[in-house]
């Protein structure tokens, strides 16, 4: 039997590069498309694609699109997380965002259509979409975005959708709440959270600056998600699935639970800054995946405590070895 072929854009990031294993490991040929940077930008995927398959990584850009990639290697199925993915600097830089979280999103199903009009795609679409709808939120829920990052989003999410009712493309939305790893980068709130406190339970900082701490958000782990991506991907028609944990916290429980676990008192270290905070914030995230859970039986595995643990252990021994 031939192998299927897997194209994943933004694969050295956090979500990439666990949708890569799980590719690999079902068999498929992976491919990965990454942007060119003058420092190392694959430690993510260093383990899984060494010297001799890097062959299948390619440098890319979803501000040019991919089409060159489309033609060669002739992908499957399309799953594309390159994003300007931090929803802060998107007030920095809307403009950017805009072009490479919507626009890029166009880039990519324009090519799906011309060149290869078989391949099925996932949009790594977002929570940040229903905004300042108030929770918990569903595919039915209105979308209300409130940063550049969301807005980019959005469009990204309806040009999903009009390539697949248009063209008959097999496009999907995945709509993720915020969904977390010990590969996180370390400026979204929850590994800033694990790294700076192992740093202070290793006496090499004294104080942890946040923003707001009243946001609630949805949880999860990434290693869940990308089963549910997989199974989106699976299954007999395109749709638009809300994968979530249905469980939400503040950034303030976050932060204590952390600090519980490493046997800290927070408030001896916390401080606030607006410096952290967003022009605009999105108050609360807190997902309704029945729709998921009862059409393709997906339900996550690793709870808030365990995935606390996950990541503070997981920094424990990086901040300890000097790696982060
Ligand atoms: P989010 O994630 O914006 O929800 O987007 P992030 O971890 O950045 O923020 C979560 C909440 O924490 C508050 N916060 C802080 N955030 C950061 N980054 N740094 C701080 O110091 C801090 N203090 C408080 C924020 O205001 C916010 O309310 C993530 C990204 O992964 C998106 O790409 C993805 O689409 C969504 O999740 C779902």
């Amino acid at each position: 039997m031939t192998k299927k072929v897997a194209l994943i854009t933004g694969i050295n990031g956090q979500t990439g590069s666990y949708m890569a294993e799980l590719l690999l490991h079902k068999g498929y040929e992976v491919h990965g498309v990454l942007r060119r940077s003058s420092y190392p930008n694959t430690q993510r995927i260093d383990s899984i694609f060494d010297p001799e398959s890097r062959k299948y990584l390619h440098y890319g850009d979803l501000s040019e699109g991919i089409d060159h990639l489309l033609i060669d290697i002739k992908p499957d199925e399309v799953y594309n997380f390159a994003a300007m993915s931090h929803v802060r600097i998107s007030f920095d830089i809307p403009v950017y965002t805009l072009d490479i979280n919507a626009v890029g999103v166009c880039r990519i199903l324009e090519g799906i259509r011309k060149i290869c009009p078989h391949t099925k795609y996932y949009q790594a679409s977002s929570s940040e979409i229903f905004g300042s709808t108030p929770p918990p939120q569903n595919e039915d829920s209105k979308f209300h975005p409130v940063s550049p990052y969301g807005i980019a989003k959005q469009a990204g999410f309806f040009l999903t959708k009009c390539y697949r009712n248009g063209y008959n493309i097999f496009a999907c939305n995945g709509i993720l709440m915020n969904h977390e790893s010990p590969r996180r980068g370390v400026n979204f709130v929850t590994r800033k959270i694990t790294r700076l406190a192992c740093m202070i339970k290793l006496n090499m900082i004294k104080e942890i600056t946040l923003g707001n701490l009243d946001a609630k958000r949805d949880w999860g782990f990434a290693g869940d998600y990308v089963k549910a991506i997989y199974l989106i991907m699976q299954h007999d028609k395109p749709d638009d699935f809300v994968v979530s944990t249905g469980e939400a916290h503040t950034v303030r429980e976050f932060a204590e639970e952390v600090f519980k676990y490493l046997r800290l008192d927070l408030y001896k270290y916390l401080k606030t800054d607006d410096i952290c905070k967003r022009p605009l914030e999105v108050n609360a995230l807190l997902g309704d995946s029945t729709k998921i859970r009862e059409t393709l039986g997906w339900k996550p595995k690793i709870g808030f405590k365990e995935l606390i643990a996950m990541m503070v252990e997981s920094d424990l021994m990086l901040v300890a070895e000097g790696k982060v």
